[in-house]
């Protein structure tokens, strides 16, 4: 349960899946060059917003068990796969990330793919693996992450996103784009913790707002800190959508209604966690964090 500061669970909680995830993929029967390639993407540097954020719903109603961490790790493993793949020539072709070189420029774009594929069925094995929660529950876990992540999630999201690449889209289709791929998966972050926390379902309802406010932030703040190039991360700057084609918030809205429309949404967040009796403490904490991040 929810015992410390949103600052506090972060630094403990985000070391626990640092620490974790080479030591899931680590014990696999498989040639080292492939198990080197999956490591090197996963190894820390990302922020680890989606697995923080599985675990904080489940920390706001009961205490984390070891179990827990598959889920937080498996969601993680589905998100490295897909930045590798976004990074590769036929896609974004990017040579950096989190400042340090992609995948595919270490390890060739062969590794780069097949590391790509091994984390993303590496994570629902995970899910299978998990102690101490009922079958239903995981397969539940795994059909969520599964459309979350698939053509109707994650996959759909991007492809709508290149065919929308060079052309000017409405702001409905900009909406679709980013829910499916980048919301998915946050939506399935905080939807998993529900699960696995035993929430209630009105408050599943309204952690679902709550999630769909979220991922559009996410994406949002993410285009905005695209334009003012906040971060002084050479790879953010080299994965950067800026000055790709790509469809964005502030250049479709401009830059003041890109955040006219941020704070519509943490605002809209925010209401949805009003009429929730769990504590909302560390959800609050993700909004602030989200709006505030500078990469
Ligand atoms: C290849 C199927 C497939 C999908 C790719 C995630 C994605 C879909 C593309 C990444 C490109 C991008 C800039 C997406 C927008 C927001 C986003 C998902 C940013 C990266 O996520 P963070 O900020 O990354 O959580 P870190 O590095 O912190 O893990």
């Amino acid at each position: 349960m929810t015992r410390q500061s949103f600052e506090q669970f972060i630094d403990e909680y985000r070391k626990k899946v640092d620490e974790r995830l080479p030591l899931f993929i680590d014990n696999l029967n498989c040639p080292d060059a492939l198990k080197e390639a999956m490591i090197y993407s996963l190894h820390a540097g990302g922020k680890r917003v989606r697995p923080l954020l599985l675990l904080s719903v489940i920390d706001s109603n009961r205490d984390i068990k070891e179990s827990d961490f598959k889920a937080a790790c498996a969601l993680e493993m589905i998100h490295t796969y897909s930045l590798i793949h976004d990074d590769l020539p036929a896609m974004d072709n990017d040579d950096y990330r989190r400042g340090k070189p992609t995948n595919h420029k270490v390890f060739g774009e062969a590794v780069a793919i097949l590391a790509g594929d091994g984390l993303l069925t590496r994570s629902f094995e995970l899910i299978s693996l998990m102690e101490d929660v009922s079958s239903e529950t995981k397969i539940q876990l795994i059909r969520e992450l599964s459309q979350a992540s698939g053509a109707e999630g994650m996959v759909g999201g991007q492809v709508a996103d290149l065919q929308a690449e060079g052309k000017s889209v409405s702001l409905e289709e900009l909406e679709y784009i980013h829910q499916h791929k980048t919301g998915a998966l946050m939506s399935f972050a905080v939807m998993a913790g529900a699960h696995l926390g035993n929430v209630t379902e009105d408050e599943k309802a309204q952690l679902r707002t709550f999630s769909q406010h979220l991922g559009l932030l996410f994406q949002i703040k993410d285009d905005i800190l695209d334009v003012e190039g906040d971060s002084e991360e050479m790879g953010k700057a080299a994965g950067s959508d800026e000055g790709k084609n790509k469809s964005t918030y502030p250049r479709l809205l401009e830059m003041d209604g890109a955040k006219r429309k941020l704070h519509h949404h943490a605002d809209m967040a925010i209401a949805s966690l009003n009429s929730i009796r769990m504590d909302t403490t560390l959800l609050h904490g993700f909004v602030d964090y989200i709006m505030n991040r500078t990469n």
